[in-house]
């Protein structure tokens, strides 16, 4: 059991934290040479670049360049997480979340129509898969959009149970969650009859867990898998026992959280054909 638990510590840092650490480089002053940049991942030709107006599409584009300085083209597609990239947008009040799987042009570059629903400063992920030899499993880059209009509605304050859609989402029981401990959350889904749900596979995944503190918009991500989802297979989840699904209604989430805060949690599940996102709050100590 021990060894189990090291394991996940161990692979879950790999794919949170060590991975989110390349995204964050090394800056270089002017007139230095740039040798932290040269060893790093970075976003290039990234918009908008400056405010944009809520309710509107706006189209995001970025190109992923490698350390080399050339544009990372191969991702990795099919069975994996994920489509090969990730593009994850929240406000900074983390009310809502965005979820876009947008395609690769064969130059490396993506295009991604988004519409922000309030006014606000957005923090943008971008979590990539890259498919080739001797690089690591997935990059993390972040960066800002900020969003003009009318001030919006105060954010809701979620809690351990939230309806979304008529389905409702609660963590059972009271968990004690510590930074750097790993732990599972068991989340009953039901339906308005009080019936548990069926949840069908989304993106390689039965669950897909994210995490992000607020103030800090820490990031973690984690899935629910079972033996027809083959989403907790790829080499960015290795040696993770990632959450699983043995009962209808019930989703076993792995967390492993960094620091101690309030963190919300989105839960991407699919029901009757929906895509649902699920804000709930945790509290870690
Ligand atoms: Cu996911």
């Amino acid at each position: 059991m021990l060894n189990g638990r090291k394991a996940l510590v161990a692979a879950m840092l790999a794919f949170g934290l060590v991975v989110a650490a390349i995204g964050c480089g090394s800056s270089s002053g002017p007139g230095l040479p740039a040798i932290g940049a040269a060893k790093t991942y970075r976003l290039e030709g990234f918009r908008p670049r400056g405010p944009v107006e809520a309710g509107r599409s706006t189209q995001v584009a970025l190109t992923i360049l490698q350390p080399s300085g050339a544009p990372l083209t191969r991702y990795r597609t099919g069975a994996g997480p994920h489509t090969g990239i990730d593009l994850i947008i929240v406000p900074s009040d983390l009310r809502t979340l965005m979820y876009e799987d947008p395609p690769v042009a064969n130059d490396g570059s993506i295009h991604q129509a988004i519409v922000f629903p309030v006014a606000g400063s957005y923090h943008v992920v971008v979590d990539a898969f890259p498919d080739m030899p001797g690089v690591p499993p997935n990059v993390q880059l972040f960066t800002t959009i900020r969003v003009k209009g009318t001030k919006p509605a105060p954010t809701p304050s979620y809690g351990l149970a939230t309806t979304v859609g008529g389905y409702r989402f609660a963590i059972q029981g009271r968990p004690k969650l510590k930074a750097i401990e790993a732990a599972f959350l068991t989340i009953k889904a039901t339906d308005k009859q009080g019936r548990p749900v069926v949840f069908s596979p989304l993106d390689g995944a039965l669950a897909h867990a994210i995490f992000f503190r607020e103030g800090s918009l820490d990031y973690f991500h984690t899935h629910v898998c079972t033996a027809r989802t083959l989403g907790c297979a790829s080499a960015a989840f290795k040696g993770v026992p990632v959450g699983s699904a043995t009962k209808p209604g019930i989703l076993r989430v792995g967390v492993l959280l960094p620091v101690a805060g309030t963190w919300r949690l989105f839960l991407r599940t699919k029901i009757s054909g929906r895509e649902l996102v699920t804000p709930l709050t945790l509290v870690v100590r």
